[in-house]
């Protein structure tokens, strides 16, 4: 394998498909190396003091942990200035950021989870930062929350840092999904694997299997037919896995295949999933389509779900493509 940096794979891909024109590629590198910076400081833990829990929540009326106002503040202090973006916004904060009047403004807005699985953190489990770019529109110079309102289809970007025992960045531009690893020694992210692609088939699932009792019967039919494994209608027996960092479970499943399920349940009714759509799921079903995989809400494609408010929530079934039509197929048939 060529050894690759990230900032020599943009280049060449721009040279060779003119994929990634400069300021989107300005803004793909400062996003690695906020992550980097993250990376750093999630690996340092409790010996700087940054375990724990802060007294505020956010938005979504979560505690946040000291790490997650640490990575947000990270994310922004590592784009503002550089002239590539419109605006930002983050699940830590509940309006937009604008861009300082001291410092040029681009084309692009982004967004991101600056540090998804944040419960994991303090117990030492992978966590990762997902984002997503889309185009701020034409002739728009303040733009609020609702220009980040567009189709996650309109996404010209996605990818996400998974800091396991490696740190790894996984990046799409809409020409296939490609990873890079940390080279500590380098400083830099090497591209280490190219056009990941999901086996349409699996044998493994994913599912907070606790909340059972609360799900919708399409997914009781589904998970069911998955438990009852050979002798059952799916005629395979099936493995579970569950990390509960989305980052984690989705880059599994980039990996070797499988099924991430995030249903709807009873629990809360009024709320249609306990996802973020416009940067959690969005971003996750760009790349894993971008993979072969599908990703649905399970009625629709979510890239196809036109979002109303900068927060909501979605209901997520994304990876490997005969699981996920399988159980869109179930909620179709049980209209
Ligand atoms: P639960 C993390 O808080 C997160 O947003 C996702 O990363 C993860 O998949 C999910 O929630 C875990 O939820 O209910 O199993 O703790």
């Amino acid at each position: 394998m060529r050894r690759v940096t990230l900032t020599r794979f943009l280049i060449e891909e721009q040279r060779a498909k003119g994929a990634i024109e400069g300021d989107l590629r300005l803004l793909v590198e400062v996003v690695a190396r906020a992550c980097k910076s993250i990376s750093n400081a999630i690996s340092r833990g409790s010996l700087t003091g940054s375990l724990g829990a802060t007294d505020s929540e956010n938005v979504q009326g979560e505690v946040q942990k000291k790490l997650d106002v640490i990575s947000n503040e990270i994310l922004l202090e590592a784009n503002e200035w550089g002239g590539h973006l419109a605006a930002m916004a983050s699940e830590e904060m509940d309006l937009p950021y604008a861009i300082p009047h001291r410092y040029p403004k681009g084309e692009y807005l982004l967004l991101f989870d600056p540090l998804d699985g944040s419960s994991n953190i303090d117990v030492n489990v992978a966590v990762g930062t997902i984002f997503s770019v889309l185009r701020c529109p034409e002739g728009v110079d303040e733009p609020d929350e609702r220009h980040f309102l567009q189709p996650g289809a309109r996404q010209v970007c996605a990818g996400y840092a998974v800091y396991g025992p490696t740190t790894l960045l996984v990046l799409t531009v809409g020409d296939g999904v490609h990873t890079f690893t940390l080279d500590r020694e380098l400083g830099s992210f090497v591209l280490t694997q190219e056009n990941l692609q999901i086996p349409a088939d699996t044998k493994e699932y994913s599912i907070n299997a606790s909340n059972q009792r609360h799900w919708e019967a399409p997914v009781q039919r589904y998970v069911g037919e998955l438990l009852a494994g050979k002798t059952g209608p799916l005629g395979k027996d099936y493995n579970m896995r569950w990390v509960a960092s989305m980052v984690a479970d989705v880059h599994r499943i980039l990996s070797r295949g499988g099924i991430f399920m995030y249903p709807r349940d009873a629990r809360e009714p009024g709320k249609p999933g306990k996802l973020r759509l416009m940067y959690e799921a969005n971003p996750m079903a760009f790349i894993v389509e971008q993979a072969g995989g599908a990703a649905t809400n399970g009625h629709q494609r979510i890239l196809d779900l036109v979002p109303t408010t900068l927060h909501e929530r979605v209901a997520v079934f994304l990876g490997s493509r005969n699981e996920v039509e399988r159980v869109t197929g179930y909620h179709a048939a049980a209209r």
